[in-house]
């Protein structure tokens, strides 16, 4: 397969430094030269930059940092959209605020291509806030909101030239939420997998279920990995750790299981902060998370379908 990584040193949509580390750490755990030895081929475009941007106000005073993030956004939404005509980019963060931008661009593609956009988010925290309900005013809570179409980011975030059905959009992982959030996904049509739930039915339960939707849709398939979708315990390297999240097997079970559906077209990242991180344990956890949804396998296994639901 083709392949182009996309650094993308973003920070400003995290409440501390260190994210802009990220893309370096993924490339120094060996990310690129496990999947050249997979049999991908590899082009990294190296760290990409922002557009220029000016100064934007705006009436929540928690917000910070509004203008670059957007900038990034734009950029990285381009980006997305330009590479994904010819190969399958991956997006080496970076704080979650970058997947704005790369769904966004991967929504464009989709829509280009008459097909739904599905989007599988592992992530500790539904991102589901607008830029008036964030408490914290940091902008990688936003990125769902954003791309779902929800308003309250016009004349702020890029205007959306196509948007995600939030029906195709899969949380999994789930274990910190705003009450604002809480309130807005209700019959939003996001479908939340919290810990209970991996916890009661098993996360493959889980998957299979979102897998066999993608399958009958014919769809495309961005994956957006956080950090702190694995519990802080095996992934320290994150600003945000929330006790209690996937653990080792659950995160390389759900990659192989997306490698085998063979729908994946686009890949987050995110939230890795090397500053934090314990001899690198972290990133390469997170680098070979990704070889394992590109392919690297213990054993040979024939192909597996859809059938089991947990409905
Ligand atoms: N919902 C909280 C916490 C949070 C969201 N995403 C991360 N943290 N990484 C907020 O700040 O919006
Ligand atoms: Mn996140
Ligand atoms: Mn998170």
């Amino acid at each position: 397969m083709d392949v182009t990584l996309v650094g993308v040193p973003i920070q400003t949509g995290a409440g501390r430094l260190g994210c802009e580390m990220g893309p370096s750490a993924l490339r120094i755990a060996g990310l690129p030269d496990a999947l050249r030895d997979l049999g991908h081929r590899v082009t990294d475009l190296g760290n990409v930059a922002p557009r220029p941007f000016a100064d934007m106000p705006h009436p929540n005073a928690a917000v910070h940092h509004l203008a670059e993030t957007a900038a990034w956004i734009e950029t990285l939404s381009e980006i997305a959209y330009r590479e994904s005509a010819s190969a399958m980019p991956i997006f080496l963060g970076g704080d979650h605020a970058l997947s704005a931008g790369t769904v966004a661009g991967m929504a464009r593609r989709a829509q280009e291509k008459g097909k739904p956009l599905f989007v599988l988010w592992l992530d500790a925290h539904t991102d589901f806030h607008t830029l008036e309900s964030t408490v914290s005013g940091n902008l990688h809570g936003t990125p769902v909101a954003y791309f779902t179409g929800r308003p309250g980011f016009d004349g702020y975030y890029p205007p959306l030239l196509a948007s995600v059905d939030p029906t195709r959009v899969t949380m999994i992982g789930i274990r910190s939420v705003d009450p604002a959030e809480r309130q807005a996904l209700k019959g939003s049509g996001v479908t939340v997998h919290d810990m209970r739930m991996i916890d009661e039915h098993g996360v493959a339960v889980l998957l299979r279920d979102f897998l066999s939707r993608v399958e009958a849709a014919n769809g495309l398939l961005h994956v957006s990995l956080d950090v702190d979708f694995l519990d802080p315990g095996i992934a320290p390297a994150v600003g945000t750790t929330v006790p209690g999240g996937a653990t080792f097997r659950e995160a390389h079970l759900v990659m192989e299981m997306l490698h085998d559906s063979g729908f994946v077209t686009s890949l987050d990242l995110v939230e890795l902060n090397p500053f934090l991180d314990e001899r690198g344990r972290t990133a390469t956890l997170m680098a070979d998370l990704a070889a394992s949804l590109m392919g690297r396998q213990v054993m040979d296994r024939p192909t597996q379908d859809f059938s089991g639901s947990f409905r």
